[in-house]
């Protein structure tokens, strides 16, 4: 493949074979992604800062003040501009770190989860040693209070609250997760998805740092912050915390470092996502929510008409519906050209109504998917 070297034009040729094999948002088929196109702004910034690396900061002063403003921007959506953080490589990274600063602060191990909480908290437990209990969910699909109740000990850690599930993009009820909580655990809220969601919604459950026990939370600017791939952001509530995860790394300039599992650190993102939060401000992106809200209740329409219930009303971007057998649906689909996912709890048939997603969009799907029933 690459004994001697070949012509741009070959490896351009290459490149569009393999692209061409992909699917693409712009298509308006993928109702599955988390993800969306970036804004074209963000694409750019992506590209000017493609050799910075935040693993090294003092070589980028200038990357990592702009990665201070998007933490400071994102504090401000989410209740206190004045958190310690960093963008990461997604919302895998920020859980996984959220966990590890906790587990090294309260020196216990125990993490209660909803079952409905993103696999990066498995991942999360099984890399830091840690045990994790899952609780059931109850009829609204949020943690069940009772259980989470019965399992706090002397033992616990941390509790994870989910604002945004993965699958329905349900909001566990943070608040009463706050009054359960022991003095010295931690609070982690993973709004991976509904970070860039839930603040632009009309109507928002609370779960953010105005309730004083959140300790941290996860937002990923990848998803619905339009930025360009990998941007996680973690934010924590007292800087002094992400102090104990800081290894020293003498030969290096570390001064107003991030301590993160990371060395070399994508920061092409960080630009990016200052990019995208700068060009929209909080009122393009309440615009944008707005949008996809549309489509949702669009959808959600078009599907009573076919006789189908959603699993809950849609509190987010993601509709999920009974469907008879969703994966021979989903493979069907597939065939069409469709991207969309099935949801295990329950199983349903799973749509992520990103701004790529239209309503002509829907109108193809659901034209395909009623020949299917
Ligand atoms: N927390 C929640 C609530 C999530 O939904 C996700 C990812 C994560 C954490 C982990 O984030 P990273 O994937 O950034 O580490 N949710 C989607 C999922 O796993 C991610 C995704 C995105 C999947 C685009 C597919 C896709 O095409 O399903």
């Amino acid at each position: 493949m690459w004994e001697k070297g070949t012509a741009n034009s070959i490896i351009m040729k290459e490149l569009e074979d393999a692209s061409s094999q992909d699917y693409h948002f712009c298509d308006g088929q993928v109702i599955s992604s988390m993800c969306t196109e970036p804004l074209e702004i963000a694409r750019v910034a992506h590209n000017k800062f493609i050799e910075a690396n935040l693993g090294n900061a003092g070589l980028y002063p200038g990357t990592l003040d702009l990665e201070r403003q998007v933490i400071k921007g994102i504090g401000q959506l989410l209740g206190n501009e004045n958190t310690a953080g960093g963008i990461l490589s997604g919302g895998t990274e920020a859980n996984i770190t959220a966990l590890w600063i906790a587990r090294n602060i309260t020196g216990k191990k125990k993490v209660i989860f909803p079952k409905s909480a993103h696999f990066s908290f498995h991942k999360a437990c099984d890399i830091l040693a840690m045990e994790p209990v899952m609780v059931d969910l109850n009829d609204e699909f949020t943690i069940d209070l009772d259980q989470v109740a019965a399992k706090i000990d002397d033992n616990l850690c941390a509790i994870v609250g989910i604002a945004g599930t993965t699958e329905l993009g349900a909001v566990d009820d943070i608040p009463a997760l706050a009054d359960l909580l022991p003095e010295k655990a931690f609070l982690h809220i993973d709004a991976a998805f509904g970070g860039f969601v839930l603040p632009f919604l009309d109507d928002s459950p609370e779960f953010d740092f105005s309730i004083p026990q959140v300790s941290s939370i996860t937002s990923d600017p990848h998803k619905m912050g339009m930025a360009t791939i990998p941007s996680g952001a973690l934010l924590v509530r007292e800087r002094e915390w992400i102090r104990k995860i800081h290894k020293d790394a003498p030969y290096l300039d570390m001064i107003g470092q991030l301590s993160a599992l990371s060395g070399t650190r994508s920061s092409a993102a960080v630009a990016a996502t200052y990019a995208a939060m700068r060009s929209l401000g909080r009122e393009g992106y309440s615009e944008l929510v707005k949008q996809c809200m549309e489509v949702t209740d669009y959808a959600s329409q078009k599907a009573r008409k076919l006789g189908l219930k959603p699993v809950m009303e849609p509190l987010m971007n993601i509709l999920c519906l009974y469907v008879p057998k969703p994966r021979d649906i989903q493979k069907e689909l597939n065939k069409k050209g469709w991207k969309v996912s099935v949801a295990q709890n329950p199983e349903s048939l799973r749509l992520v109504i990103m701004p790529h997603v239209t309503k002509e969009s829907i109108d193809g799907l659901f034209a395909d998917l009623e020949s299917l029933l």
